[in-house]
């Protein structure tokens, strides 16, 4: 063998080395996602991220939070740069007149818009002992959605139906009248004048560390981490008009 052909060989081999290595080495190296400065937040979690095991593990949590809200929250501040009045505008009112944005900016904005609603309603009504709906919430359920059993079968059947990802969510009406309703991707009923009272995050993000393909088993034990003390408050901020995301 040449000299120039062992070389070339040991380049080679050299570079297949380099090549495997690389992405091990770049994500290891690789920064944690610095929070764009900006007038959107990324709300702390009420609970520490262990504090659902074993219906939601941590590392789930962790991951839910800090990367994939966070990411949404990220991509707001980009945007708000160059729309500087996305930031000092109403959340709902942004996301209950999307048509009114222009063009370039109304995809990412219903995407991460919604997201960051979607995601800060998902763990305001998270807590690990979280309780029973009872009072004016249990009346509701009990008029509107037949029950408690017959509720949380209905939404749970709901949000195994939804093709992909996407959210099931019980809206409420100025009235007080509760309804079950999904949405694909991140869309949110604000989007459609209403709002949600609660909803669970169906996308595989939200369950597959722990449950894989098991989406229903994993909307069964998601009850576990319902706090329906805050359901309560959400319920009777509804009726008096004042309900956010
Ligand atoms: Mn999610």
């Amino acid at each position: 063998m040449s000299a120039i052909s062992r070389r070339h060989l040991v380049t080679m081999a050299a570079g297949i080395v380099a090549a495997a290595a690389a992405p091990r080495a770049v994500f290891a190296q690789a920064p944690a996602a610095a929070p764009a400065a900006g007038p959107f937040v990324l709300p702390p979690l009420p609970h520490p991220t262990n504090a659902f095991e074993p219906h939601i593990d941590a590392k789930t949590m962790e991951i839910h939070h800090g990367k994939h809200h966070a990411a949404y929250v990220a991509n707001l501040n980009n945007v708000a740069k160059t729309n500087p009045q996305l930031g000092s505008s109403k959340i709902t009112d942004v996301l209950g007149n999307l048509n009114a944005l222009n063009d370039d900016i109304k995809f990412t904005v219903r995407n991460n818009l919604g997201g960051h609603a979607n995601h800060t309603m998902f763990w305001e009504i998270m807590a690990p002992n979280g309780g029973k709906p009872e009072g004016e919430v249990l009346a509701a359920i009990d008029k509107d959605l037949g029950g408690l059993e017959k509720f949380q079968n209905d939404f749970n059947a709901a949000g195994g139906r939804q093709f992909g990802s996407g959210w099931v969510f019980v809206t409420v009406s100025k009235d007080g009248k509760l309804a079950i309703e999904t949405r694909p991707n991140q869309d949110s009923p604000i989007m459609d004048g209403k709002r949600a009272l609660m909803g669970n995050d169906v996308w595989e993000h939200a369950y597959y560390l722990n449950y894989q393909n098991r989406r229903a088993d994993y909307l069964k034990a998601w009850w576990n981490t319902v706090n329906w003390s805050k359901i309560a408050e959400r319920y009777a901020a509804a009726k008096a008009g004042t309900l956010g995301v």
